[in-house]
């Protein structure tokens, strides 16, 4: 059944979930929130989008929107994208992100501990240290698509992150963590089951 409102199925620690939740408040689009257990995925969440990976976000004529991106672009419409920021976006997804993994949980990847993926993740920083010498902390597509996985990355050792030479980066990070928009966003709730109140985050 469709919903009167757009429903997003969300996991709330899931930076490409928090991505999208940063696009939807940030553009004030009313929704549904269902707070995913990745372990038991619903499923009413599989039978719009068997890939099984949040975030996914279903529209109220029944479009389903199954990645985070795409779910952001919808949300922005009006949010100009440009390039640049889209070549570092596609940087995040990708080699930025498969560092940030190793370079979380290395026993996880034991067979490819002779790399510093520390190092490598700190390629994609300074691009984006040498991007934000202006424009910080303004809620741009590019703040939103890429705040979540560097704010991981500086979490992972935030000593020695802390001592690196980012300054503009430290501070957007600091503005944007500080900022109403993503205390909202970050808001908890208990995983959703059928038959539950809606969880309805209106503007
Ligand atoms: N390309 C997808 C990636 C989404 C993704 O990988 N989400 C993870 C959580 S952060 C997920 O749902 N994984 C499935 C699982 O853990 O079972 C997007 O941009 O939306």
């Amino acid at each position: 059944m469709v919903a009167s409102f757009p429903v997003l199925y969300s996991f709330r620690r899931c930076p490409y979930a928090m991505r999208a939740r940063l696009a939807l408040y940030a553009a004030k689009l009313s929704h549904e929130h269902r707070e995913v257990d990745l372990k038991h995925k619903h499923p009413e969440m599989l039978a719009i989008s068997p890939k099984g990976t949040v975030p996914v976000l279903q529209l109220a004529d029944g479009t389903v929107l199954e990645q985070s991106l795409e779910i952001m672009k919808w949300a922005l419409k009006d949010l100009p994208l440009c390039e640049d920021d889209a070549t570092l976006i596609e940087e995040n997804d990708t080699s930025f992100k498969h560092a940030l993994d190793r370079y979380k949980y290395p026993g996880r990847y034991p067979q490819e501990n002779d790399v510093t993926y520390r190092d490598l993740g700190e390629l994609f920083l300074k691009k984006l240290e040498a991007r934000l010498t202006s424009n910080i902390g303004n809620s741009t597509f590019l703040d939103m698509a890429v705040f979540p996985f560097v704010r991981q990355f500086s979490k992972v050792d935030e000593a020695w992150f802390e001592t690196q030479n980012y300054p503009h980066l430290r501070n957007w990070l600091k503005v944007l963590s500080a900022s109403p928009l993503f205390h909202h966003v970050m808001e908890k709730f208990s995983p959703w089951s059928r038959g539950d109140t809606p969880i309805m985050i209106s503007f």
